[in-house]
């Protein structure tokens, strides 16, 4: 659902150039530094871009899914590690409050994370629960007017930068399943709650994770999300399914950064006294690169409409992260594939996107899982 067109073509443009201006000549550093120059989140900050899919009212630019992705298409033409540091605020980090959330909590938390004043972070897997999310063994026992939490989290995304952590944890223990887990805000700094080092990844430098550890954590009851317990499972998985719409998005125009890439140093190697281009081998696999791209931008648009639309998106955005994410991951292989020996070195991007990509078929819920919640679905609904 587009509002306002000429606004958000000017919106699109200014990312467009901010991308190719700044951020992909910035790619390399971030890289070699694992760490995002200050001057450019500064940047980020006042393009408004921690707060695209924020409502207005918070301080957001309130962007409706269908313009979010058309935002993200336009994000992703660069090292991922960029969005994923706003990625956090606009997806998973503030979605629980933004969908669930008391209006006290929204009032208090989303200005903040609008401005990216505050970093969010979504503290939902554990050493021992990544998929079987809702095994997760982290309690909060009720004392008082607080929750004492105790567990670890592991994997958080953007955690060392954090000011908020959503976390899920269990109320309660005689509900193994995802009935007995709630949500809540915790704040960085809480007396019990500290981090683990730094996890050395096989790519996205600049993007940090780590392990959360919660130790006997007094948290007040205040800040359970939506003032209810029991129910932080299902606010999960709403904050998935629009964050995989997010990530899909990501995946197709990191596709299309990376054929950009292939295309161009087809064009100008030469083998066999012409361009590599003219090689009808190397035109399939652009071929097909271009032809895949097309096909999960389309669907991830019209997966975004629905959501606009109030429909029940959890299929479409299980089908979306499935395809692009897949589709991602074989463009990387055919742009190595057509840079040649020069796709192994780090001299050219694509060897570097190669490895950042890898994570898209993992993270907010491996292709296996996407399997499953479509396949899940069907029957469920052949069955009414
Ligand atoms: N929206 C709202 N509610 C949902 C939902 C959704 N998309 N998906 C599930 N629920 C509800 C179910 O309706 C069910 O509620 P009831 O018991 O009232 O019927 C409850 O949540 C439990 O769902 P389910 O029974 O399907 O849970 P399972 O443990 O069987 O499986 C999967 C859930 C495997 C789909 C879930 O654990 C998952 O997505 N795992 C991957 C986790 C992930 O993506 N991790 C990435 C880390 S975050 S970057």
């Amino acid at each position: 659902m587009i509002r306002d067109q000429e606004t958000l073509s000017i919106l699109l443009d200014s990312l467009s150039r901010f991308v190719r201006e700044r951020l992909v000549p910035a790619e390399n550093e971030v890289a070699e530094t694992d760490e995002i120059p200050a001057a450019i989140v500064d940047e980020m900050r006042e393009l408004g871009l921690f707060g695209l899919s924020i409502p207005e009212e918070y301080g957001g630019l309130g962007l409706t899914m269908e313009e979010e992705v058309l935002a993200a298409f336009e994000i992703a033409k660069t090292s991922p590690a960029f969005r994923s540091l706003i990625g956090t605020n606009n997806g998973i980090g503030s979605q629980g409050l933004i969908i669930d959330g008391t209006d006290e909590q929204k009032h208090y938390y989303l200005p903040k994370l609008a401005s990216g004043e505050l970093i969010a972070s979504f503290a939902l897997t554990e050493p021992g629960s990544g998929s079987d999310a809702a095994s997760l063994r982290t309690t909060a026992v009720r004392d008082g007017d607080h929750y004492v939490i105790n567990g670890t989290k592991r994997f958080i995304t953007n955690a060392p930068e954090a000011g908020i952590y959503t976390v899920m944890a269990r109320t309660n223990p005689e509900i193994k399943g995802a009935g007995g887990i709630s949500a809540f805000i915790v704040e960085k700094g809480t007396p019990g709650l500290s981090l683990g080092k730094i996890d050395k990844k096989m790519g996205q430098k600049g993007a940090h994770t780590c392990d959360v550890i919660f130790e006997n954590c007094r948290v007040p009851a205040s800040n359970i999300i939506g003032g209810k317990e029991d129910v932080g499972f299902k606010t999960a998985m709403k904050v998935l399914d629009k964050g995989r719409l997010h990530i899909s998005a990501i995946c197709v125009g990191a596709a299309e950064r990376m054929l950009d890439d292939a295309l161009r140093y087809a064009m100008e190697r030469k083998q066999f006294g012409q361009p590599i281009a003219e090689f009808q081998l190397v035109q399939a696999m652009l071929a097909d690169s271009r032809a895949e791209i097309y096909a999960a931008r389309s669907m991830v648009l019209d997966a975004a409409r629905r959501r606009d639309d109030k429909q029940d998106v959890s299929t479409e955005a299980s089908c979306c992260k499935l395809f692009a994410s897949e589709m991602c991951g074989r463009v990387a292989d055919r742009a190595v594939q057509i840079h040649g020996g020069a796709g192994y070195v780090s001299e050219y991007a694509v060897e570097r996107f190669y490895r950042d990509v890898r994570l898209f078929r993992i993270y907010e819920g491996t292709t296996q899982i996407q399997q499953l919640v479509i396949a899940r679905n069907m029957i469920r609904d052949a069955g009414r």
